[in-house]
């Protein structure tokens, strides 16, 4: 519920009016920014004020922060893409990639030299991944940051950064970076003052006594359980525990304090500065704490990640938040809307579709995309197969009740399945995370590797690989052609297998994700141009569904609807714009599936094509389909 404050919200957006200091500004650019604050003050007020209303110092807050956006409007960053549409995210030409800088070149530098490569696949939306300073050794890929100011001197300078948000820029590619706002490293500036004793910036994270540390852990969840049980870690020198959602050296930052928001604010305009489009924020879930609950996706980090937006809607309008909540469906999408992150991951949608391919069966991705899948106007999903992170097996467990499906038991059999420890199993997955206590456990892994290419080629069997390469065209077809952004994820159109050299750095051993964390050589790249490789035919299909999807409008349609075929095997869903509809069929199993509903009566016409191979398609005659096909018929 939101409470209306519109006679304090005025009130304090009057007097701050007449206190900040607008001399930095031209009077053209006073107009625009006092118009953004116009819009855009009483949402900023209304979400603070039921954070903050208790602290004595709040105006006090309210000024810094007004007073820090005045002066970034003075700040110079890259050029900006100019656009037609403010909603460039709707587009059917969007597709993006995510990479590591030094894992797919060697540094900011030389990635710049890779675009010609992004061009020609088809890539406009680029997720660098996080690449500012950070511990030596282990820095969880990066996602423990040491100051958000700083590139990391391993990947280049903040130059470097800027100049190749320029060269993507004149590319039309977008830039993504993240917005680690849950947490700090132990390394930042705020966590090195909080050790040496400084009670200001021991405020800024959760610092605690033995008591309260337990009280807590008994109702949150265990995300790294393998490194550390626990929220917390124990500091000897100060004799405190500090919360640590993740590894230890990952400090949680304490938003119940209001100079924390501001501070990491300036730190967000810090990273704009360095011209990047969506900030991706970084396990937003956790944000906010209350002693007795989950701690996560609690009512009040949607009031801060709506103030975080407010904020971003006044300093600087073109950039857009993308949601990292990878969490029950339902809480997905609270964090989804024009006001708060305009882009989200759809965790759901990845794990459905890999659950699918296990079972052979698709009700549990249409019952769940029937209640998940749409979301509000002007915002969309970013769809992936696979990602950085590993797979987690999320979805409603009362849904999959109602199919007769025991949750708890369908999660095991999809890690043992996905890690071939289930006889049968196609998949050359790897263990992340085994839950000592509930035996809870996630699934890492290439796409190739999952899909079922490692296997096939370490038994050198042609039928096998052949369904492995086709479930891999199945899994792109659907997420290319599903309304949103598809996200590849660096090195799966490539066909990369997974790798384990990771398991001789010491500082990596422990983290399984980096199975598929592979740096990519030329040896990979060459093999991806030959034809008569696995790897050549999987880049192959990708490249060609992206020129498809970008070529055809039909991929932009707003209608959408799941569409029910009569068949266990097949997944199905129609896009419409005008009197033009595109209909996806896909088989997930590996028999000839044969389906009831006449397809004329769907698309009302007797004849399609089949974009994939341009063939004429029967639809009154047409009622089958071959194993691991996926038709786009339009
Ligand atoms: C994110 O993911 C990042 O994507 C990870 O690479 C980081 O390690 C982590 O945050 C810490 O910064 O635990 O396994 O439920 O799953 O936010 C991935 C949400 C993660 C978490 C997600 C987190």
């Amino acid at each position: 519920m939101v409470m209306d404050f519109s006679f304090e919200a005025q009130k304090t957006q009057q007097r701050l009016l007449s206190e900040l200091d607008f001399s930095p500004l031209t009077s053209k650019q006073k107009s625009i920014f006092t118009a953004r604050l116009e819009t855009n003050f009483k949402p900023l007020f209304e979400q603070l004020f039921p954070l903050y209303q208790h602290h004595f110092d709040l105006h006090f807050h309210l000024k810094t922060l007004l007073q820090s956006f005045i002066d970034f409007q003075k700040k110079k960053r890259p050029a900006q893409i100019k656009d037609k549409s403010d909603f460039w995210f709707e587009s059917n030409k969007n597709v993006g990639m995510a990479v590591y800088v030094d894992l797919l070149a060697d540094d900011l530098g030389s990635l710049i030299d890779k675009i010609p490569y992004f061009e020609s696949l088809g890539i406009n939306y680029l997720h660098l991944m996080p690449l500012y300073l950070a511990p030596e050794g282990n820095s969880d890929g990066g996602y423990a940051i040491s100051d958000y100011r700083t590139v990391s001197p391993n990947l280049g300078t903040n130059k470097d950064l800027k100049d190749l948000a320029s060269a993507l820029h004149k590319k039309g590619i977008r830039m993504v970076l993240d917005f680690v706002f849950n947490h700090t490293s132990d390394e930042h500036r705020w966590a090195a003052a909080a050790k040496s004793g400084d009670q200001e910036y021991q405020d800024y994270y959760h610092f605690m006594g033995e008591q309260d540390a337990m009280e807590y852990n008994q109702t949150v969840r265990e995300i790294f359980p393998q490194i550390r049980r626990g929220s917390f870690t124990y500091l000897p020198a100060l004799d405190r525990h500090v919360w640590t959602t993740f590894n230890s050296f990952q400090w949680d930052l304490n938003y119940a304090n209001p100079a924390v928001f501001v501070a990491v604010v300036e730190e967000m305009l810090h990273l704009i500065l360095n011209g990047c489009d969506v900030l991706r924020l970084d396990a937003l879930a956790f944000v906010w704490k209350e002693k007795g609950t989950v701690c996560e996706n609690l009512p009040k980090a949607h009031n801060l990640i709506k103030a975080f937006k407010a904020c971003l809607d006044i300093a600087a309008p073109q950039v857009v938040f993308k949601s990292e909540a990878i969490v029950h469906p339902d809480e997905v999408n609270k964090y989804i809307g024009t006001d708060e992150c305009t882009l989200s991951y759809n965790p759901l949608m990845m794990a459905l579709l890999w659950e699918s391919l296990a079972t052979r069966q698709t009700s549990l991705l249409y019952h769940s995309l029937e209640r998940s899948f749409k979301i509000p106007e002007h915002t969309t999903w970013v769809n992936y197969i696979r990602c950085h992170d590993d797979i987690g097996w999320l979805w409603d467990d009362a849904i999959s009740g109602r199919l007769g499906m025991d949750g708890f038991g369908h999660r095991r059999f999809l890690n043992q399945f996905y890690t071939g420890q289930f006889e049968g199993s196609f998949a050359a997955g790897v263990p992340f995370q085994e839950n000592p206590v509930n035996g809870d456990c996630r699934v890492c892994g290439t796409l190739a590797s999952l899909a079922g290419v490692e296997n096939a080629v370490a038994a050198d069997d042609p039928v096998l690989l052949d369904h492995a390469i086709k479930r891999i065209r199945l899994l792109n077809g659907i997420n290319f052609a599903m309304p949103g952004i598809p996200l590849l994820y660096q090195g799966d159109d490539l066909g990369v297998l997974n790798n384990n050299d990771y398991l001789n750095d010491p500082s990596k051993a422990e983290d399984s994700r980096w199975v598929h964390r592979k740096k990519l050589t030329e040896q990979d790249f060459a093999l991806a141009q030959d034809i008569k490789t696995p790897q050549g035919n999987i880049a192959q299909l990708v490249q060609e569904m992206i020129q498809i999807r970008k070529a055809n409008p039909l991929f932009a349609a707003p209608e959408f609807e799941l569409v029910s075929l009569g068949s266990p095997h097949v997944f199905a869903f129609k896009r419409q714009m005008g009197d033009k509809t595109l209909l996806v069929i896909a088989n997930m199993s590996e028999h000839l599936v044969s389906f009831e509903r006449p397809l004329n009566s769907i698309m009302q016409k007797d004849s399609a094509h089949n974009l994939l191979n341009k063939a004429v398609v029967d639809l009154v005659t047409l009622n089958t389909i071959e194993p691991l096909d996926i038709l786009w018929l339009a």
